[in-house]
């Protein structure tokens, strides 16, 4: 079993209502593993959160697209984007976060995704693959330690999240049963292969709860 320490943080990625059975853009399975989290939550004396936080003309909605529909790829200044359904649209419900996280001593919500022109699947950094959300310079002030990241979804957010950590020096896992995935044109599976190249590591709860 692995020690999880005082300076260890779990990294709660994107629990929100659009991505969870119901929602815009939900993904499959997504509200089974909120009890898990609240679990695993409980071993961290460190919880960070990311909430998708996009204005209602954001870029990556294909419905900012002419003839364009959700799931199609354009090319954008900073590289291929995915097209999605609307969601996640600042102060709407379904950008809020799951009301079941039991997560009291969470400390950081970073919001990601609010700049119209730039998508931002990553906690760290947005598409463009420059602009910075401030959570390295938190976790480095705070001289923070291992990584674990969980949420939605496995493919985008959880595995951007996760590959950004590991560029910025931190060990990271990801808890493979604390996530689902969108699985869109093979993406669940390039996910896992980019991490594993990363030095991510792939666990399961079991291996933290026991
Ligand atoms: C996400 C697609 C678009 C995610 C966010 O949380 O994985 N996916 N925006
Ligand atoms: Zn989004």
């Amino acid at each position: 079993m692995l020690d999880i320490t005082p300076s260890d943080v779990l990294i709660v990625v994107d629990m929100q209502y659009d991505f969870l059975p119901g929602g815009s853009l939900a993904v499959g399975g997504g509200d089974e593993i909120v009890p898990l989290i609240n679990t695993l939550a409980k071993r961290f004396t460190n919880v960070v959160l990311t909430q998708d936080w996009h204005p209602a003309d954001h870029i990556s909605f294909a419905s900012q697209h002419e003839g364009k529909n959700p799931f199609e790829m354009i090319d954008l200044p900073y590289g291929p984007q995915v097209l999605w359904p609307d969601h996640c649209i600042w102060n709407t419900h379904g950008a809020d976060l799951s009301a079941d996280l039991d997560i009291p001593h969470g400390q950081l919500i970073i919001r990601k995704g609010y700049n119209q022109s730039v998508d931002s699947y990553s906690g760290f950094q947005e598409a463009d693959r420059r602009t910075r959300t401030g959570l390295a310079g938190y976790l480095a002030e705070r001289d923070l330690g291992k990584l674990y990241v969980v949420g939605l979804a496995t493919d985008f957010c959880v595995g951007w999240t996760a590959l950004d950590a590991r560029a910025a020096g931190y060990h990271t896992s990801v808890v493979e049963d604390a996530t689902r995935a969108i699985d869109n044109a093979g993406s669940l599976e390039k996910a896992w292969a980019e991490m594993q190249t990363a030095g991510v590591s792939r666990l399961q709860s079991k291996d933290i709860l026991g």
